[in-house]
């Protein structure tokens, strides 16, 4: 296995020292590049790119040819688990995913399988290849999947929510029902992810993105313990190097610590929290990603500028740091602004 050219994210995802802090975007494959708009006009719909491996690998490739990123992200998304467990995902314009068959009823539950990714999610684990293949060791490859929470609050609403009020319900009325549901995404997410590590994946994140809307009772029990049991069961050494994972909770300051113990490497953070007392509460045990708001890109490259600095200068100096959003770019976005950011970020931490 060939050795990594640039290896910053290792490092700093490991704690160790860096030549400059690295940096990547959360969806930085996606609807902000004109490029990534085009294929999509062209393929026709979101899921077709997905599934296919050549079109995503593209995609994964569009945002390292415009500026100069640390690290790949596969192109994929986190609902083709669902999808692959028959509830049939698709894409309405405008208004983002939606499943045909979402989950209402325990028996609903009960006739789910675990899927076994290499036959179920097959286009996948071929994009993983054919992306780590393109990189050829410039920088290394993330692969990703949702916690089981945030997969099955979409399950059970049908579609995306600000509230997930349906899935919440379920929480509180059918607690032992839900916990069917997130120990079958447990084992199906500990098998897919296993497989994207084999098939070329060289850090994992986990995106728990309604993590947040939980009480915090109601977060331990229904998403971090499954999280804690997914990275648990991941392969942590591959072809003799080590696999850091990342665990991204969006809203989820509060649990600093308890997100720190769950085995994860690196936390991903949100803005709301500052970066300096996250690394006061965990920065001894876990590498911190994040955390610029992704509303500043829409302001202007002096605002640009200054927020990247406060936000180095919050970290601080040593290693540990992975600069990143606090949570996705959004498609209205000036890729222009976007050089500046990534820019800013090389100049103002070193090398
Ligand atoms: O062209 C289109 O209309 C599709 C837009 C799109 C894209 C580009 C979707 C639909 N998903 C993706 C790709 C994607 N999704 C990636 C790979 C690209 C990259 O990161 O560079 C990743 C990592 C995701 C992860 C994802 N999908 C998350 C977790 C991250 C987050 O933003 O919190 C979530 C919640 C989803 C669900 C989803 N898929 C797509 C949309 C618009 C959404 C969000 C729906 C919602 O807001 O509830």
């Amino acid at each position: 296995m060939s050795e990594l050219k640039n290896d910053c994210l290792m490092r700093s995802l490991l704690k160790k020292p860096a030549s400059r802090t690295p940096v990547w975007m959360m969806r930085q494959a996606g609807r902000h590049l004109p490029e990534y708009r085009k294929l999509r006009r062209k393929a026709g719909d979101f899921m077709s790119l997905c599934r296919d491996p050549k079109l995503a690998c593209e995609i994964a490739m569009q945002p390292l040819r415009r500026y100069e990123l640390d690290a790949a992200i596969l192109f994929s998304d986190i609902l083709t688990i669902p999808d692959a467990m028959g509830l049939g995902l698709h894409f309405v314009e405008g208004e983002g995913p939606k499943f045909r068959k979402p989950l209402r009823t325990e028996r609903d539950i009960k006739s789910l399988s675990v899927i076994n990714s290499e036959d179920d999610l097959a286009y996948v684990l071929e994009a993983v290849s054919l992306i780590r293949k393109e990189l050829d060791g410039s920088v290394p490859l993330i692969g990703f999947a949702g916690s089981p929470w945030t997969l099955a609050a979409y399950m059970i609403e049908g579609k995306s929510s600000r509230d997930f009020v349906l899935a919440k319900t379920w929480l509180y009325q059918h607690p032992e029902i839900l916990h069917q549901l997130l120990q079958k995404l447990t084992l199906s997410l500990i098998d897919y992810l296993n497989a994207q590590i084999v098939s070329g994946a060289q850090v994992i994140q986990i995106f728990d993105t309604w993590g947040g809307i939980l009480s915090d009772a109601a977060y331990e029990q229904f998403s971090l313990a499954y999280t804690r049991e997914i990275i648990t069961n991941l392969i942590s050494r591959y072809e003799d190097r080590e696999v850091p994972v990342v665990l991204f909770t969006k809203s989820g300051g509060n649990w600093l610590e308890e997100i720190a113990a769950s085995g994860c490497n690196a936390i991903g953070l949100d803005w709301t929290v500052s970066l300096r007392e996250a690394r006061r509460r965990v920065g001894a045990r876990v590498a911190l990603q994040g955390n610029m708001d992704p509303t500043v890109l829409r302001s202007n490259p002096e605002c640009i500028e200054s927020e990247v600095r406060r936000i180095l200068d919050s970290y601080g100096s040593g290693s540990g740091h992975v600069f990143n959003l606090g949570h996705g770019i959004t498609p209205d976005i000036d890729p222009l602004h976007v050089s500046v950011f990534i820019e800013a970020v090389h100049r103002y931490s070193g090398a």
